[in-house]
């Protein structure tokens, strides 16, 4: 079982990482494999001054000699560069009350009114420091070992933006051309609707609001029988939904044609299916490779919808918790859109479930067994 936990605030010194259950004999180093998926999440048009500041990269703490995990468990850690700016306020030393930038004006849409109540805070910042996307770096530290393992069975991940500010730009899956993903600012392959789609960024940071966007997490490879049918927990579809919705500011999730396949009729919605010599195959993947909960071996298509972030430089009504009082909204340094930033996070989070399936199907204490066990299945797949 793979299983990821993380620790740190947004303005503390670093960000923790533990992932449990890593076969032993993976080939792993941060500045090849880890550092380079922080790089694309800092990235994206519309990101803040925050991402000027840091510099993400993994340290490893645990669970890798001379390059390869040992399986026990990895720990990482990720520096906050901007922690040095902060360290007064974030001090966990008793004293300082009422801290310096202590935040009562409830943010609409964050996690501050509703976290703030639950804990029994009145500096919302007790809050903010956890609830903040900074988070996301742990997962896609997490996720980029989860990418390592996938690669090891013969899947690969892409992260891509397909909407962002209301304006589709999917431009189709190109699985040849990633690098243009990279060089893209907005994560697409529409390099039309880029310019259009920066434009209106640049309003909206004019205007002090904040824009949403669709991301795509896709893999290709997977093995046929990933996750179950039998049990309501084990349903791939599900795991994936829950993992992609736990990121912040996630308000939809859709595989395949998700929506779209609720306003058409079945047999526009459901994918044939043949067989030749080749064995069996269908000629399209409305499902986005799942089946009953189970991979088909179609790529698998996991779409996420981001709504625009809640802090707001013109900001919405709301209330002062310390005075009760109708206050505007706090206004703390932001970004404009983290869109291309979250399908980084969307693919980390998915590539964790689906690596973690794949431990459930071919359960293996080495690298070495899950090759073996996996060639084993596509032989046995190829031939039934
Ligand atoms: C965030 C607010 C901003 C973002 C942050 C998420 O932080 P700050 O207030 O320090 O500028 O930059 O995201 C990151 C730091 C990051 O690395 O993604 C929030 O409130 O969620």
């Amino acid at each position: 079982m793979l299983r990821f936990l993380s620790a740190g605030e947004s303005h503390g010194p670093a960000l923790t990482v533990l992932l449990d259950g890593v076969p032993a004999g993976l080939e792993l180093v941060a500045e090849r494999d880890v550092d380079p998926w922080l790089r694309r999440r800092q990235g994206g048009y519309g990101r803040g001054r925050r991402q000027v500041i840091e510099q993400d990269t993994a340290r490893i703490l645990a669970g890798v000699r001379a390059g390869r995990t040992t399986g026990a468990p990895l720990s990482f850690q990720i520096e906050n560069r901007d922690w040095r700016n902060w360290t007064e306020i974030m001090s966990p030393e008793p004293g300082g009350e009422p801290r310096k930038r202590a935040l009562t004006e409830a943010r609409p849409g964050h996690a501050d009114l509703a976290g703030g109540i639950k804990y029994g805070h009145k500096d919302l910042r007790d809050v903010l420091e956890r609830a903040s996307a900074r988070e996301t770096a742990a997962r896609v530290a997490a996720g980029a070992v989860a990418l390592r393992l996938l690669d090891v069975a013969g899947v690969q991940g892409s992260a891509r933006v397909v909407s962002l500010a209301g304006v589709p730009c999917d431009g189709g899956m190109d699985w040849d051309a990633l690098d243009a993903l990279d060089e893209s600012p907005l994560r697409t392959f529409d390099r039309d609707a880029e310019d259009r789609i920066i434009d209106r960024i640049d309003a909206a940071k004019r205007d002090g609001d904040t824009l949403g966007g669709i991301v795509e997490a896709r893999f290709r490879g997977v093995p046929v029988g990933l996750g179950s049918h039998v049990q309501w927990d084990r349903k791939l579809d599900g795991r994936l939904a829950q993992a992609a919705m736990s990121i912040q500011a996630m308000k939809g999730v859709e595989i395949g044609d998700g929506w779209h396949a609720a306003t058409v009729a079945g047999s526009s919605v459901h994918d044939a299916v043949y067989a030749n010599d080749g064995g069996i195959y269908r000629e399209t993947n409305r499902a986005g490779g799942l089946e009953g909960g189970i991979t088909t071996g179609e790529e698998l298509v996991v779409r996420a919808a981001m709504k625009p972030i809640a802090t707001l430089m013109k900001p919405l009504p709301t209330i002062d918790v310390a005075t009760g009082k109708p206050a505007d909204a706090a206004r703390e340094r932001s970004d404009t859109t983290a869109v291309p930033a979250a399908s980084i996070v969307v693919l980390a989070m998915t590539s964790l479930v689906v690596a973690d399936a794949l431990l459930e199907k071919f359960g293996a204490d080495t690298v070495r067994e899950i090759r073996e066990r996996v060639t084993a299945h596509r032989a046995y797949v190829a031939d039934y």
